[in-house]
């Protein structure tokens, strides 16, 4: 299974995005490890997480309409948001997975959501710290992806959005709710 997902995604993808997914599955591999959740299903979660970016706008939107994808409005209007989604869609129809955690996981990794499952926030932080990204802070958010998780993902969040504000993008609310989520989560700790 594994190897068949790589070489279709080797097919699919272009070079840097899948050295972008060798290291989420090298980052979320190990923080599933060292947070003891299944290390299987962060690896699958993690290969196939991007599995739908390369499509275009109209692509996305069409396999949304064709295959009756429930997504709210402010999703469907968002780019960047889709493929998610369309990814999750993927992996069961294309590859019949239908563990709905590693399914989740997938679907959320771009805003994240309220009540998320220990496998969608090592997916959603894993995309940020893994070997290839750069940018300043990226250490300490590794740092702290092991120490806490939900401190890590604070700041995965708060990194979002701050990118959101400066460059005049719509905020999804999911990104809030779950950015939220973790300051109420850190306080009862
Ligand atoms: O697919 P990747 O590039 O590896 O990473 P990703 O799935 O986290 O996508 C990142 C993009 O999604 C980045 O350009 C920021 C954008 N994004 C994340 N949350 C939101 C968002 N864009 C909008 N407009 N609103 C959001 O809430
Ligand atoms: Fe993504
Ligand atoms: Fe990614």
């Amino acid at each position: 299974m594994i190897e068949r997902i790589k070489s279709r995604l080797k097919k699919r993808q272009p070079y840097g995005r899948y050295q972008h997914t060798l290291g989420v599955v090298k980052a979320a591999c190990d923080l599933a490890e060292h947070y003891g959740i299944s290390v299987d299903k962060a690896r699958l979660a993690a290969l196939l997480h991007d599995y739908a970016k390369d499509l275009t706008e109209h692509e996305l939107k069409k396999y949304i309409e064709v295959h009756k994808l429930e997504v709210d409005q402010s999703l469907y209007e968002t780019y960047e948001l889709l493929h998610g989604v369309v990814g999750a869609h993927m992996a069961k129809t294309e590859f019949g997975i239908h563990d709905e955690e590693i399914l989740q996981a997938i679907r959320y990794h771009t805003t994240g959501r309220l009540h998320m499952e220990p496998l969608e926030k090592i997916i959603y932080l894993s995309d940020f710290i893994e070997e290839n990204r750069n940018y300043p802070g990226v250490e300490a958010l590794r740092k702290l992806a092991y120490e806490d998780l939900d401190k890590g993902l604070l700041q995965g969040f708060n990194n979002t959005i701050r990118f959101l504000l400066a460059t005049d993008k719509v905020i999804h609310c999911n990104t809030v709710k779950a950015r939220n989520q973790r300051l109420k989560d850190l306080a009862k700790k």
